[in-house]
């Protein structure tokens, strides 16, 4: 490498970067923004701008921009990282075979709720807004767990429905702008959920129902017949960008960026072709567009995001940073293995799909060492994701008579994390959870017994509280965490 120091990134600049950075070719204004977008972190930034940044550079494809919006207070940082480079960032791909850089360009605009509220609705209502696209993680949706409803009565949701001129969530938003276009006579747009929940779509449709039923049933009624809610599956494993990142992208690739993106090569979008207003033609850059997209979510849930629960608790307990390190060691490498074939007998089948073939290249893409994925970016929100992505695969075996001995090991060692705050090398561990405060403090309540936290309705539902093998087998295994440690108890679940 070259000691010329970066560059800033910018569109005055793309011309001047290094060859080995590639860069947008076509005009980015040209871009209408036809797709606005709540919640751009990494992940959207690795995967559906991307796609679009890949459909723009094939000659004659229609300009399809997005533009941006962050809804949480501190997503003024990313509106600004972005519009201090004209939206453009540095997308790093990594894999043992090298890195590659490119700079995504179909972002062209990026928006901050919070402070610009009332621009972010009237981008949304615009007659060229044909899509709103979600990534606000699992826990964004006001979902009740336990009974799958609309969870109305949240102070965030009832605040929206008292201000639905002034809203916060990402459903007001989404509602304001839909109630004024219906009230200029324009067409709706899509709304596209890209979480990983199964039925991102439907469920979308249920809490924008649920919510826009509490204060504007005409508003209610014109979503039922007139928005497209398609569901998709999104797939690409997306390290949180650290300040190591930066640097090396500016060092080595010689690009001065206030937040790039680093992201494995794999990527896989599922979509139900089921829009309103238009779509990209995403299906020229390697998207699959069909009708039902639930046997691929549900696969990918239970063993992509299922496994990262596995690996998650028992390997923040055992010390461990990354996830690459947690795959390295034989005795968590085979816990990951048996627990995947634990939950296969719930996972669809899929014709032209290999159910082996997709759990190898899962291990393969868990054991890349390059992206350095974090163990606590896995642990995260673990009370949105258990109910989505491990719960429903424990109902379902249990349904069909199926060993769940490693998934309750699971279940014990997310309890067991949230009660002991320690590692077992004695260093604290830091708990992200949006719940972390009441589950911390109910998980430590009884002496090793799951019973407290199991009770949390919202998050396990009716049925497996009741189930008393089930909090037997958790209770067992926390007791084992405790006196035997992580290592000991895997050995002896996986034995028998
Ligand atoms: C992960 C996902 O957040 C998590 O715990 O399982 O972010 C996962 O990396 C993505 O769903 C991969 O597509």
């Amino acid at each position: 490498m070259s000691d010329n120091p970066a560059i800033k990134l910018s569109e005055a600049t793309l011309q001047a970067l290094s060859p080995e950075v590639r860069i947008p070719t076509y005009r980015r204004d040209e871009l209408k923004q036809h797709t606005v977008h709540i919640g751009v972190g990494g992940f959207h930034r690795a995967h559906q701008a991307l796609y679009l940044d890949d459909l723009l550079a094939v000659p004659g494809s229609e300009r399809w921009g997005e533009c941006g919006v962050g809804v949480l207070p501190a997503d003024d940082r990313m509106r600004d990282a972005l519009c201090g480079q004209d939206c453009l960032y540095t997308l790093v791909e990594r894999s043992g075979d090298g890195q590659t850089a490119r700079v995504i360009g179909s972002l062209v605009d990026s928006l901050h709720a919070p402070s610009e509220r009332e621009t972010v609705i009237e981008r949304m209502a615009a007659p060229d807004t044909r899509i709103v696209s979600l990534t606000i993680t699992e826990g964004g949706y006001f979902l009740d767990e336990g009974t799958g409803n609309f969870l109305a009565d949240h102070p965030a949701i009832q605040y929206d429905v008292q201000h639905p001129e002034a809203p916060a969530t990402s459903l007001g938003l989404i509602a304001a702008a839909l109630d004024r276009r219906r009230q200029r006579g324009l067409p709706a747009f899509t709304v596209m959920s890209c979480d990983n929940l199964q039925g991102n779509g439907d469920i979308t449709r249920r809490v924008l129902l649920g919510f826009t039923g509490l204060g504007n049933p005409a508003l209610q009624q014109w979503i039922a017949e007139n928005v497209a809610f398609p569901n998709s599956m999104v797939d690409r494993i997306t390290p949180v960008t650290t300040a190591a990142d930066r640097a090396f992208v500016a060092e080595h690739f010689k690009v001065q960026d206030a937040w790039p993106v680093v992201a494995e090569p794999f990527r896989q979008w599922v979509i139900e072709d089921h829009f309103c207003n238009g779509r990209p033609a995403w299906e020229t850059v390697g998207a699959q567009m069909i009708q039902d997209v639930a046997p691929y979510e549900i696969m990918k849930m239970r063993l992509l995001n299922g496994s990262h629960l596995a690996m998650a608790y028992l390997g923040a307990l055992a010390g461990f940073i990354y996830v690459h390190e947690i795959l390295a060691d034989p005795l968590f490498r085979s816990f990951i293995a048996a627990f995947m074939e634990e939950v296969t007998p719930v996972v669809p089948f899929i014709p032209g799909t290999s159910v082996t073939e997709y759990k190898q290249t899962l291990m393969e893409r868990f054991s890349n060492p390059t992206i350095n994925d974090q163990v606590t970016r896995i642990c995260s929100e673990g009370s949105a994701k258990h109910p989505k992505w491990l719960l429903p695969s424990i109902v379902d075996l249990n349904r069909k008579g199926g060993r769940t001995k490693l998934l309750s090991l699971v279940v014990a060692a997310w309890i067991f994390y949230l009660g002991h705050g320690r590692n077992e090398r004695g260093e604290p561990l830091e708990i992200l959870d949006a719940r972390a405060g009441e589950l911390t403090k109910l998980a430590a309540s009884a002496d090793l017994s799951p019973v407290p936290v199991l009770q949390v309705r919202t998050i396990f539902g009716e049925q497996l509280p009741a189930n008393a093998a089930f909090v037997k087998a958790v209770e067992k295994a926390m007791r084992s965490l405790a006196a035997e440690g992580t290592r000991s108890t895997i050995q002896a679940w996986m034995r028998d």
